[in-house]
């Protein structure tokens, strides 16, 4: 009996998996190294800011520096691209899920590994309907490590085995099956390895979706 729902932000509630890419390749082309779609979801969905730079520069020489440099300028791209972000953006009926949870009395937390959580749970005017919020200041471990997901567990109050784990990226999913938890991977079947179901998109996925087996 789930007593929990964990949800990932970008790609799950809404849709700055897209931005987060766009940001990327944007430096990836400024540097003159090759970065496709295919890679961005391999390697760089659901991964934190210095991780997804090193796997972009993988192999090449750059100081210190220059990687605080990057790291700066792919966050300027991606908070210019999050400016204008509305309510309007929210996954078509996620207010309406994480309404439910509540009405349900589920507890429900956000497990996002962007230090820029906060600002679009704000922009997107759906930052009080959480019971916690995990976000890229939270832990030091990042996906795939199962850190942020037992921080959030820890924040609502519940064990792990009570917590669903919401996410779309695989190592997101890893994560969540390392914490012990039950992971619904959302997006395509191939993506993930170990997710225990998996829906498209979440688009209109109501608390019986994902409660049953
Ligand atoms: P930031 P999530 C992740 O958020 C994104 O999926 C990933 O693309 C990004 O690199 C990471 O946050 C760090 O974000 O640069 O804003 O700190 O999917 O865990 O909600
Ligand atoms: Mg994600």
């Amino acid at each position: 009996k789930a007593k929990a729902i964990l949800f990932d932000l970008d790609g799950v509630l809404t849709d700055t998996s897209e931005y987060h890419y766009q940001a990327w390749k944007q430096l990836a082309d400024e540097e003159g190294i090759p970065l496709t779609k295919e890679e961005n979801d391999a390697h760089l969905r659901g991964v934190g800011r210095r991780d997804s730079l090193m796997y972009i520069i993988r192999g090449r020489n750059y100081s210190e520096e220059q990687i605080q440099d990057m790291m700066k300028r792919k966050n300027d791209y991606y908070n210019k691209l999050i400016e204008k972000m509305s309510p309007s953006e929210v996954v078509p009926g996620g207010k309406e899920l994480l309404q439910e949870i509540r009405q349900a009395g589920l507890k429900s937390a956000v497990a996002s590994a962007s230090k820029n959580c906060r600002i679009v749970l704000e922009r997107l005017q759906i930052i009080d309907l959480f019971d916690g919020i995990a976000d890229g200041n939270s832990v030091v471990n990042g996906k795939p490590a199962p850190d942020i997901f037992v921080f959030a567990a820890g924040l609502v109050g519940t064990s792990v085995i009570d917590c669903i784990g919401v996410e779309d990226a695989d190592a997101g999913v890893e994560a969540i099956k390392t914490a012990g938890m039950y992971a619904l991977g959302v997006g395509p079947k191939e993506r993930f390895k170990r997710a225990d179901k998996v829906v498209p998109t979440m688009e209109n996925v109501r608390l019986r979706d994902i409660l049953a087996d």
